[in-house]
Formats: C-alpha cells, structure tokens, sequence
C-alpha cells in the first residue's frame, strides 16, 4: 500500500486534476505544506512569486478572465487575505472563474482571536460566490472539486478556500481528485423559436454581448451570423474583445462615455437581444438606458445565471443559458429578415465617433492608441486599470481577437499591470501592453519585480497626469476650483522602472511615441514609456477649463 497523502498532497493533486498550471502567490507559514508539496510538481505548476497579495489576485483573476478557467492564489492568513481581498471583488463584478487558497490558523485556536485571524466564510461570504473552510482532510477532493465547479458553472465567480494549518499535515483518507464535467445550460428549442419570431417581426433590432463563459468557435461562428443578418451589434462595458472591431456589424461599446448616437439607437430600439451581459449599472448608464416597462416588451436576456434574470429588467424572453451555447444556437437560426441600413448607420457612427480627435497639447493621447491599434498585431493583448486615461483608450482602441482585452469591469485600480504580466506568462508568444494611470499604476507598480523575476516581459504605458484626473473631473464639476487630495507628486518613472531593471523611456510629444513603441517593444526585457500628459485633457473632448465654466 502507498503510504497516506497528506491534506497539502491532496490539495496539489487536485489542482493537477483540475489543470490548473500556474498559481499565484505570496508565500506565509500558514500553508508551507502546500509549498512544499507544489515543490515537487514545479513542472507541471508554474509558481510566481508576487510582491503584494493585490497583484497575486489580480494575476490569478486575469488568468481566469484570459483561459476560462479559473485563476488559482494562494496567500497567508489575516493580512495576505484582505490584501488579496480586491481580487475577488473584480472576480466577483466581472464574473470570472478563479479559486483564492487561503493559509489559516489551526482548527484547535478557532475564536480564540489567534494571530491573523479571521474568519473567511463571514468575511468572503458577500464577496465570493462561496467561501469555505476545509476542516477535514478526507473531504479534500470534494471540496476542492467544487471550488473548480463552483467557479465555473452558472454565472462564473471567485471561491475562497481556507487551509486550517494542521489540517494541511493531516492524512487525506478519501477519494481521490479527479476531473469534473462542468455543467452547462442549453438554450431550449421553444425559447430558441420565440427569439426567432421577435427577430422576424422586429424593426429595429441590436444585439448586445458581455459577460464571461464565451469561446471562440461560438463567437466566430456567431459574427458570421450577424454579418449575414446584418444586425447590429454593441459590446458590453470592458467586453470589447468579443467581437472583432472592424467587424462590419460592430457599433461601439457600452462604457463610461460611449457614443451618445449609440445610446439613442439602443434606446430606439425594439427589439434588444442580450446574450451573457448582466446589464449592470455602467453599460445601462446608471439604470438610465430602459426602463423596466420598455424591458419588459423588448428584452430578450440570456445569462447562464438565472439569478441575474429579471433581477433589475423584467425581460420579455428570459434564459438561463451558457452564452457560447446560446449564441451557437441562435446562429442556426436561418436566414430571414435582415437590417442592412440600420447596420451601416450605425457602423458609421461608429467609425466617426472612435477617428482620433483634435487635442490642443503636446501629447494626444487619441493619436497615441491608434498608434498603437495599428502597430501591434491582432492577437495583442491590452490591459488596462481604472482611471480616465482609460476613456481614451477604449474610444480609440480596436479589439480584433478573442482574449485580448483584461480590463475590470469592477474599476479597480492597479489591475492592468498585475494582468499584462499574467497575460504575458500564460501566452509567452503575444505581444501584451498596459496601458495604465500614473495613480493606477502605482497601486501594484511593484510587479515590475515580479515580470523582470519571471521574464514576463511587457510593454507598460503610463499615462502621467500628475492627478488622480477621474476624480478631479468630479470635483470639478460638483465643486469647481476646490481641488482637494487629487493633485500628485509623482516619482520619475522612467528612474524607478530602470531600478528594477526595466527599459524605460520618457515621451513629451505625440510624434516621439511611435519611435520609443517600437524600442520598448524590441527591448527584450520589462519595457515602460513614462507618457507625460496634461491634466487640462481631462477627458476625450473635455477639458478642466471648460468643466470650471459649466
Ligand atoms: C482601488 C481603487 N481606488 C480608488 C478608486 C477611485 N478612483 C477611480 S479613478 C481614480 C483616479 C485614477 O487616476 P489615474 O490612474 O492617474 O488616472 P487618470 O484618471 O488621471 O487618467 C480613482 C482614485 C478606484 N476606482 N479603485
Ligand atoms: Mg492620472
């Protein structure tokens, strides 16, 4: 007989079963059994080694938003856990399939308010999608089998699984990890006959993508089916990756800022057929876009997760549906009815809201991300945070393949960095940018440790404001002149990446960043160009000037 696996064994071996082939981290004393027993699998799991639990988590959900299949972090007790807090909560708005391990104080000291303790189940409880102790060893599999089931069934979502400390020591007797089916849901044949019978009768129809859960045989199969129909179609707010940009069909996107001739088309429309979106409060500019009466005539709303039906828009067609199934089974829907001048309309209105604008500055940023558009190849994968540098950004960038967006639709500042370096470890062979805030990247600017460690060697952008400008354009707004805790004093980014061993490079004029793109790109290393901007440029088409006089 083989002798008796330990908890810890069993943990690691389940994460074999699961596929999972990295993991994210910053190592505590509370799970070195399961260091050790990913010691002797480092083969097989690859496991970087962060410098905060905030860019682990991030890392680990960009790796779930990027495979579909969920990220796995793993961080100490107490301090590890809430860094890693803001991981979960991205996971948890975007939807994205990932697993936070947790080291945790052994079971006997429990209440006792023992060194770093915490509770993960009360704390995770309204973050995660589920939170979970495992208290015995012989459970192992189960539990750590529906962590992976969890995550990926449904609505996908973050779970957090607690590690007591002795437990992880302790023989796991029981059965042994394997491989589950994830269950998916199908569109029924009836529903998939009255959606057919809308779209015949419908005048002015928009399809409308976001969510999580697609693939790209659904996907591509499903844009000939729109290009076919001629129907438009929008993406969902930090979705745009889902459908190629320069698809004829494509109309724009539904973020913060969008098209205003986008949004009157969707408000006009009759028909409003919605696959894997929620419909949340930025792509329905703040609960403004319908109302309840106008979704319950129009609204068609596919999600896999039933609980996100009827939850804010009665719909008049709900289903719980995976989205890639859905889509495939709409795209067999033959051809009928099709709308080619409302397409092109609105494919024109697309083209001419996302051409770069005039800006009365030395850097224009619209200029600099279709420089960027342009210069990288179509499978580049673009990582951004939060802040308004990244209104510029999704005005002026084209998506063109599948995964090749990370962005928070939870606003989370500092991901973009966290995210490109796991974007560039997982797929070595793409090219991976990101395009960041001087306050965002600051939140997590310490990784550039981790990629030089790791050779994840990405190109950052870090667009310097000297503000956290997003708040700023607020303030002014709501109380022009009292500017309070948004200007910053900001290191030299150029001197601080190059400490790490970084390439980096300062740019001051639009026309002097094609040529540091290409350097930074060649570099072979880390790369950062430190892109200097006027805060004035507040915003595409705003500036703090004209905001003061409103
Ligand atoms: C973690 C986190 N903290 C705070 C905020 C609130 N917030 C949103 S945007 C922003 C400023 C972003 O500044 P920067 O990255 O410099 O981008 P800019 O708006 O200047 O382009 C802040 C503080 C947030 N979204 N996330
Ligand atoms: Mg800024």
């Amino acid at each position: 007989m083989p002798p008796t696996k330990t908890a810890a064994r069993q943990i690691v071996d389940a994460l074999l079963a699961h596929g999972v082939d990295h993991v994210f981290c910053v190592p505590g004393e509370s799970y070195l059994a399961v260091l050790d027993a990913l010691y002797d699998v480092r083969d097989r799991i690859r496991l970087v080694t962060c410098r905060h639990e905030a860019g682990a988590a991030n890392m680990a959900e960009a790796y779930g938003k990027l495979t579909g299949r969920p990220g796995v972090c793993m961080v100490t007790r107490g301090p590890g856990a809430t860094h890693a807090s803001i991981g979960v909560h991205t996971a948890e708005q975007d939807s994205t399939p990932m697993i936070l391990f947790v080291g945790q104080i052994a079971r006997g000291d429990r209440g006792r308010g023992a060194f770093q303790e915490v509770d993960y189940a009360a704390a995770f409880g309204p973050l995660a999608k589920w939170a979970v102790e495992l208290d015995d060893p012989c459970r192992t599999a189960e539990i750590v089998g529906r962590a992976f089931a969890t995550a990926m069934q449904g609505r996908r979502g973050p779970v957090v699984v607690a590690l007591p400390e002795d437990m992880q020591l302790e023989p796991a007797i029981g059965p042994e990890p394997r491989p589950l089916p994830v269950a998916r849901a199908a569109l029924p044949a009836e529903t998939l006959a009255a959606i057919g019978e809308r779209l015949e009768a419908a005048e002015r129809p928009i399809v409308v993508l976001g969510g999580s859960g697609w693939t790209e045989p659904a996907l591509a199969q499903f844009s000939a089916w729109l290009e076919a129909r001629q129907l438009p179609v929008v993406l969902s707010f930090r979705r745009k990756a889902l459908i190629d940009n320069d698809h004829p069909c494509y109309a724009g996107d539904l973020g913060l800022g969008p098209n205003p001739k986008l949004i009157a088309r969707i408000k006009a429309a009759d028909l409003v057929l919605a696959i894997g979106a929620r419909l949340g409060e930025n792509p329905t500019q703040g609960y403004t876009l319908f109302t309840a009466e106008e979704t319950a005539q129009r609204l068609v709303h596919i999600h896999a997760g039933p609980e996100e039906l009827n939850r804010v828009w009665p719909a008049a067609i709900a289903a719980a549906a995976d989205p890639d199934e859905a889509a495939l089974a709409l795209s067999t829907l033959t051809p009928g009815r099709r709308w080619p001048e409302a397409r092109e309309a609105a494919r024109a209105e697309y083209e001419a809201f996302t051409a770069p604008i005039a800006v009365e500055a030395a850097v224009n940023l619209s200029q600099v991300v279709a420089h960027m558009v342009e210069a990288l190849p179509r499978d580049a994968i673009i990582c951004n945070g939060a802040g308004n540098f990244a209104a510029w950004l999704h005005r002026f960038d084209r998506r063109r393949g599948f995964a090749t967006q990370l962005a928070p639709t939870s606003g989370a500042m500092g991901y973009g960095f966290p995210a490109a370096i796991a974007a560039k470890l997982v797929r070595p062979e793409r090219e991976v940018v990101c395009f960041a805030g001087d306050g965002d990247f600051l939140m997590t600017a310490q990784e550039l440790a981790t990629a030089v460690q790791h050779g994840a060697n990405v190109v950052t952008v870090v667009v310097d404001n000297g503000a956290y400008g997003t708040i700023r354009m607020h303030q002014e707004r709501e109380y022009p002149g009292r500017v309070a805790a948004t200007e910053l004093t900001n290191p030299d980014f150029t001197a601080y990446a190059r400490a790490f061993g970084a390439w980096a490079e300062t740019v001051e004029r639009t026309e002097d960043f094609p040529a540091a793109f290409a350097a930074a790109r060649a570099a072979g290393r880390p790369a950062l160009i430190h892109l200097k901007t006027d805060v004035e440029q507040i915003a595409p088409g705003r500036t703090l000037t004209a905001l003061r006089k409103k």
